[in-house]
């Protein structure tokens, strides 16, 4: 079992999307397992995006990614990383495919929507710095044995 870190960004709860984009992973047959609603910090946001430090669109990102609450979740599941990105769409919403969140919802890469983790290292640096352990739920569905072989 895998998990990742997601987040609506301030534009995706601006725009009235978090249901959707809770709905379309609940679908696809991910468990979640965690879920806040949140006003990111600078500090929390430079140690998010530490990896785009001095990269031209990182001080937009910044003020972008703290200018208003995000919905940060946890969702598990057999290959979650991937099936969530999948589930998002690519980051440049142009190049994402229609039925895809960001292929849904999104034009810009700097209002895409959406995060969610790049790999297995990344998920849980992520998952750390929006979740203590006890938040996040250790739990079955009455259906999993529907969804996960
Ligand atoms: P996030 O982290 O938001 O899920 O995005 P990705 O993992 O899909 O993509 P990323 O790390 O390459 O980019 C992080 C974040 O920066 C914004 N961005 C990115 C931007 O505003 N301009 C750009 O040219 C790029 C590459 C969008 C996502």
């Amino acid at each position: 079992m895998e998990r990742t870190l997601i987040l609506v960004k301030p534009d995706g709860v601006q725009r009235g999307v978090v249901g959707e984009v809770i709905s379309r992973f609940e679908k696809r047959g991910l468990r979640l397992c965690g879920l806040k609603m949140l006003h990111m910090s600078k500090e929390l946001a430079e140690r998010h995006y530490h990896e785009h430090e001095g990269k031209p669109f990182y001080e937009g990102l910044i003020t972008y990614i703290t200018s208003g609450p995000i919905v940060a979740m946890c969702w598990e599941g057999s290959d979650a990383i991937a099936i969530a990105r999948r589930t998002m769409g690519a980051t440049r919403p142009a190049e994402a495919e229609p039925g895809s969140i960001r292929g849904d919802y999104a034009l810009e890469v700097g209002r895409n929507i959406v995060h969610g983790s790049d790999g297995p290292e990344t998920a849980a640096f992520e998952l750390d710095l929006y979740f203590t352990e006890d938040e996040l739920i250790d739990w079955e569905r009455s259906t999993d044995q529907w969804v996960f072989e």
